[in-house]
């Protein structure tokens, strides 16, 4: 996840962004290593050397790494964005059996292994090991539990390190999707390919949130009414790449997904504990439903948060058509976790606390059985 934080590079770089990108660009420029980079939602995006958009990752500033997806989603013209009615909670017989299933040792265990990875850089071997690891986890999980109507699917990529895909068979196989996703890959914002990246909380904290989430619902039998899927994006530190892959993907195929949820960062809440809502480039309404989720089934009070343009994968839903919502570790601005993108994002970092993601995995088990019961 990356801060809103729009420094000097991002307005020098914003002013040579208004000439529009033709189309047999992209391959010509792509060819020559270049990356089409978008800044905002309403500008142009601009060409930039990998260097120059690597500087954006160290100042902090937000941005789509857009090379693969533009000509597509520009085939595909401005998303019809489809609104859904989300019901009050109401399936609390069979989610609150299963809360205390969220566990802190399951999810320091799973920490453990994935920060053990010397980085999870989206180009290095590492960063693809991290993602095998996912998926063997995953298939074990499934495997342990019994559940052949689990499957578990990396997603290639233009780039090395594929994203995970876990489906769980639904009862009726052609109803609304619902997705639960995290991103899987760290940076290390100084040293990318060599430097050590373990990140804990960025965002390592929502992917064995996800796992955890998995295993629960695996191991208590339940099989959902209508489809619910599980994704680790790759290559998100360095412009939402996998994410925007997929969602792009998911358009093209005509695909209809009524609820995207987004952990990414959910282990340091700073002094006084709140479980924030991002409310920009979000969903209203799927965001009013998980603030009823998280009086439901977590001990947290609810915070709101703005994160801006493109912060985290949600936004490639978003920017695709599809409803998402984003809650994140503490208030954006307030709190903020000043060894992210560091070899210093550790379990045993202050203020690191799997007892603060339980929460976000209590609230995510929620989300999937409540939006996807029948
Ligand atoms: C990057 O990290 C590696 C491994 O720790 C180290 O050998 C190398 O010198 C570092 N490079 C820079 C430019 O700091
Ligand atoms: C990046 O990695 C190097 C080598 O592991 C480490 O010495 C350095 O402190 C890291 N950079 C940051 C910003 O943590
Ligand atoms: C696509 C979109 O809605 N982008 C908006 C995200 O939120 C920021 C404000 O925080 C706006 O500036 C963007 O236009």
């Amino acid at each position: 996840m990356r801060v809103a934080q729009l420094l000097a590079i991002g307005a020098s770089l914003r002013a040579a962004a208004a000439i529009p990108v033709a189309a047999d660009e992209v391959n010509q420029k792509s060819a020559q290593g270049l990356h089409l980079v978008k800044l905002s939602a309403e500008e142009e995006p601009t060409w930039m050397t990998f260097d120059e958009e690597m500087e954006l990752v160290q100042s902090n500033t937000n941005f789509m790494d857009v090379t693969h997806t533009w000509e597509r989603t520009k085939k595909l013209g401005s998303p019809k964005t489809k609104t859904f009615d989300y019901p009050e909670p109401s399936h609390q017989d069979v989610v609150e059996p299963l809360l205390s299933e969220i566990s802190v040792e399951n999810q320091r265990a799973d920490l453990v292994e994935l920060t053990a990875f010397h980085n999870r850089y989206y180009e290095t071997q590492d960063g693809v090991d991290a993602a095998k690891w996912i998926v063997d986890r995953v298939a074990a999980i499934a495997s342990d539990a019994g559940r052949d109507d689990i499957t578990v699917t990396p997603f290639q990529h233009e780039f090395r390190q594929p994203s995970t895909i876990v489906k769980f068979a639904a009862a009726d196989p052609e109803g609304d999707l619902t997705i639960l996703g995290g991103h899987m890959d760290s940076i290390n914002g100084s040293n990318r390919t060599l430097g050590r990246a373990p990140g804990a909380d960025d965002d390592g904290s929502g992917t064995v949130n996800l796992i955890d989430i998995i295993r629960v619902l695996a191991k208590s039998g339940y099989k959902p009414a209508t489809p619910l899927e599980f994704m680790f994006y790759g290559g998100e530190e360095v412009g939402l790449l996998g994410s925007q892959d997929i969602a792009s993907t998911y358009r093209e195929e005509g695909k209809v997904v009524k609820a995207v949820l987004q952990l990414d960062m959910t282990a340091f809440p700073g002094e006084v504990p709140t479980f924030s809502l991002v409310t920009d480039n979000v969903s209203t309404p799927l965001t009013s439903f998980v603030r009823q989720l998280v009086s439901s089934y977590s001990t947290l009070s609810t915070s709101d948060s703005r994160c801006g343009y493109a912060c985290s994968d949600h936004a490639s839903w978003t920017a695709n058509g599809f409803p998402a919502a984003f809650p994140f570790e503490a208030q954006m601005g307030v709190v903020s976790n000043k060894y992210v993108h560091t070899a210093t994002d550790t379990i045993d970092a202050e203020g690191f606390s799997l007892e603060h993601s339980v929460q976000f995995g209590r609230v995510g088990l929620g989300f999937a059985i409540e939006l996807t019961s029948a």
